[in-house]
């Protein structure tokens, strides 16, 4: 059930990163709801007297209901909702005090998986839609001293959405990502976005300002580590300045960041970024000018024990992995993660691959999806613009070659490009099996062709391989965004013996045989770090685990990550 007014969008994000924050996270009381009764009958309104006063009965009791600690996953939270999707109400009081007159208060969801409907002190906030991007609502003029919120989420998955009913992850529910009040001037900044203008010869850095009123004003950037200090006027809410500059560049080998502030009025923000260029010339992947291979892994956000909540240690351990295998990039598959991760990127040197969830048989011809799948672009670009590590925005996975598709992906590559100067648009593309080459018509739209390829596991016989790369002659510089094998951690066996590590670690030398030889390879992200849970693998082996990993669930290195970390170093 979906209530279609008030609906979160990126136009209501707030630049947030340096904002002194509220937790409402922690314990909170919840119900399941699987048949969406505290919406149809309102039980947000806490209406427990008729007009005389006289006692009603109601369906359900929110202080006394079970408790739940918040963010998280349900699926992980108690095994008896692992295989529960649907509704369920999460609610709580909190005390909140007024500051100034000057204030303005929004709450931020991180993340909750897919629909999710806000009240507060008996009355609406809004909806959001889209499982993996923050959400903001002005909740000002609806904030008492003694409050009580109440959030309804549906994981529910629907052929309509984005990503479609079928996928090949596990579809956690709940809220999974930070719940936080945010106090912010009346007249605030609303989105800050500082990056190297491209082709200034690393010169010059742009920034943008946009305040959250039409209003004219003077605002005040600051690097201190450059010793920059100009003043930018606002104009209408808007300020941009292009400015001379010669910081040290950010890499992977060097990731260099910096301190910024912005002062305009009453508010003030503070960011650390570092400045870089990508770019594409020719066939070349250009960092900083320079020629560099996207040594990457694919990895999801999921963990065994916290689902797509993962903790701090585990994110980190992930990009601990990858450093070890000697990775430069990761892909985050297939949907936005944690903003953590990106910060992670930033300050440890790794570059990224972002995507949205337009994966599969997507509704291409929906008008409603599509405005989906574009919201939660714009979400993700809005929240992670400023992070160096980004490179790449990922515009769907798999998709077959339909003129609808066409229309809808290449839309939103457009719309990637037209938002974001600074980086590259992707897709992670299928063969086209008729010619055994790579040929899909939404190159067109991307500056970087991502290809998905499975030769020695789903397309079984090696032999394809040689010829697939022979036969391409793609126009664009090609990264392998796929390729793997299932391989149970500790399982032995022959090379031809599937389920094995010895298997996996075959398919890998010998895509890494090919791949190595083909020039117009720039980059490879294997499927995947770590295996992932997903309800569509059912072998004895896999045990509902998608067993690509290098890595088991529990952290158990297998064979083929010593291959791969093997083709690493050596180049
Ligand atoms: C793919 C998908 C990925 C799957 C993987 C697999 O091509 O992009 O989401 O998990 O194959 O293991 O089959």
């Amino acid at each position: 059930m979906e209530n279609k007014t008030n609906m979160a969008t990126a136009s209501q994000m707030v630049f947030d990163k340096s904002r002194k924050k509220e937790s409402l996270n922690g314990l909170w009381h919840y119900a399941v709801d699987q048949y969406d009764t505290c919406i149809s009958q309102k039980w947000y309104e806490e209406n427990y007297y008729d007009n005389e006063g006289n006692l009603l009965p109601v369906d359900y009791s929110f202080d006394e209901w079970d408790k739940i600690t918040l963010p998280c996953c349900w699926n992980t939270f108690n095994q008896k909702y692992l295989l529960y999707e649907g509704s369920m109400v999460f609610t709580r009081k909190f005390y909140f005090e007024k500051q100034s007159h000057d204030e303005k208060v929004f709450l931020k969801i991180g993340a909750a998986n897919y629909l999710c409907q806000v009240f507060l002190n008996k009355k609406y906030i809004g909806t959001h839609k889209g499982g993996s991007t923050p959400f903001y609502f002005d909740i000002t003029g609806f904030l008492l001293h003694d409050n009580r919120i109440l959030i309804h989420v549906n994981n529910t998955r629907h052929d309509g959405q984005v990503p479609p009913s079928v996928t090949d992850w596990f579809n956690y529910g709940g809220i999974y990502r930070d719940i936080e009040i945010i106090r912010v001037p009346e007249i605030h900044i609303k989105d800050f976005k500082i990056y190297l203008e491209p082709g200034s010869s690393f010169k010059k850095i742009h920034t943008k300002i946009t305040l959250s009123e039409n209003v004219d004003s003077t605002a005040v950037l600051e690097i201190s580590g450059l010793n920059i200090r100009h003043e930018i006027t606002v104009h209408n809410g808007k300020g941009e300045l292009v400015f001379e500059a010669a910081p040290v560049l950010w890499s992977p080998d060097n990731p260099k960041l910096y301190d910024i502030t912005v002062t305009c009025g009453n508010d003030s923000i503070c960011d650390r970024a570092g400045f870089r260029e990508i770019c594409v010339k020719g066939m070349d992947i250009l960092l900083n000018g320079k020629p560099v291979f996207l040594k990457g892994i694919s990895c999801h956000e999921d963990s065994a024990i916290n689902g797509k909540a993962l903790s701090d240690e585990e994110r980190i351990e992930n990009i601990r992995l990858a450093k070890e295998l000697g990775c430069n990039f990761m892909r985050l598959a297939h949907y936005p993660h944690n903003e953590k991760t990106a910060q992670l990127a930033d300050e440890l040197g790794l570059l990224l691959w972002e995507e949205i969830p337009v994966y599969w048989g997507v509704h291409f011809n929906s008008k409603d999806t599509y405005e989906d799948a574009q919201n939660q672009l714009d979400e993700l670009i809005t929240r992670d613009f400023n992070h160096a590590s980004v490179i790449i925005w990922s515009v769907g996975n798999e998709n077959p070659d339909t003129d609808d598709r066409l229309e809808f992906m290449g839309g939103l590559a457009q719309h990637a490009h037209n938002t974001d100067p600074t980086r590259a648009v992707s897709a992670a593309c299928l063969v086209n099996y008729e010619k055994n080459a790579i040929e899909d018509r939404l190159e067109e739209y991307l500056d970087i062709i991502g290809l998905n390829e499975y030769c020695g596991w789903y397309t079984a016989d090696f032999k394809m391989l040689p010829l697939l790369f022979k036969n391409s002659s793609p126009q664009k510089p090609v990264i392998i965004s796929e390729f793997g094998a299932d391989a149970l951690a500790g399982h032995r066996g022959t090379i031809t013996d599937k389920g094995t590590e010895d298997c996996q670690a075959y398919v890998y030398e010998k895509q890494i045989e090919n791949i190595r030889r083909t020039d117009y390879i720039k980059g490879m992200t294997p499927w995947i770090l770590r295996d992932f849970r997903c309800p569509r693998r059912t072998a004895v082996t896999q045990k509902y685990y998608n067993t690509k990993g290098l890595v088991s669930a529990d952290g158990k290195r297998k064979m083929a990550f010593n291959v791969l970390r093997g083709f690493y170093k050596s180049i």
